[in-house]
């Protein structure tokens, strides 16, 4: 059985891509906070100790440090034969929407949800800008799910884990209500927290948290 680390903190919803992915997969981890609010992940002897890409999260497998959820990810789906792609085409599918996640959906709520509710005074013509193309994505992700149960088919898979990680939060952290805007995604979440054995991310991931701005300054969308 390996022995996993994993370096995070508890806002992280690439972290909790890989703290889901093991647990679903009846793995356990040592927890490892990480003070990503303290700025550690931007100081040079983290990126030369932990990580050179000075990201969260870092997952150690028997000691050796792997990064970048999606193939760590697919790593995982293989090694467990556990949420994976079954055909060529399945896996195709899988890179397709991790790519995607990554890039888009991933890469523009992480950064939104950041700015809007995790610093003091973001800027408002930013916050729009981005709130704009993440109003696009999720409209994209709203009309395949009401096609489809998950991803890529009828079953769960990685790509489901990747997408649902950080719009699974509270409302008041992502801004958005998604059973009034996007139901086939809040039906979609719904079906994911359904499977044995899953747990949330701050359930998943303990420890001292971020502080909440958006409350306080009463930003609603
Ligand atoms: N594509 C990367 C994204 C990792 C990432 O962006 N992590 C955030 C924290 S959740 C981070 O460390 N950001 C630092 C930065 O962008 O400077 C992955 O899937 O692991």
């Amino acid at each position: 059985m390996p022995a996993y680390r994993l370096h995070y903190f508890p806002e992280s919803g690439n972290s909790y891509k890989l703290a889901l992915m093991l647990t679903l997969c009846g793995q356990t981890f040592e927890p490892v906070w990480t003070d990503f609010g303290g700025g550690i992940t931007r100081t040079t002897e983290w990126r030369r100790s932990v990580n050179e890409l000075g990201e969260i999260p870092v997952l150690e497998v028997d000691g050796e440090r792997l990064t970048q959820t999606a193939p760590i990810l697919l790593m995982l789906a293989r090694q467990y034969g556990r949420f994976g792609g079954e055909t060529e085409a399945e896996q195709f599918e899988l890179l397709r929407w991790l790519f995607w996640d990554n890039h888009k959906l991933t890469g523009t709520m992480a950064t939104y949800r950041f700015l809007r509710t995790f610093t003091p005074s973001p800027d408002p013509q930013v916050l729009t800008f981005l709130r704009k193309r993440l109003d696009d994505y999720l409209g994209i992700l709203e009309q395949h799910l009401q096609r489809q149960a998950f991803a890529i088919g009828e079953r769960a898979t990685i790509a489901d884990i990747s997408m649902m990680a950080y719009l699974h939060f509270p409302a008041d952290e992502t801004g958005y209500d998604f059973a009034t805007s996007h139901p086939a995604v809040a039906a979609w979440l719904l079906r994911i927290a359904a499977l044995p054995g899953w747990r949330s991310a701050y359930d998943l991931l303990p420890g001292q948290r971020l502080k909440h701005y958006a409350q306080a300054q009463g930003i609603s969308g």
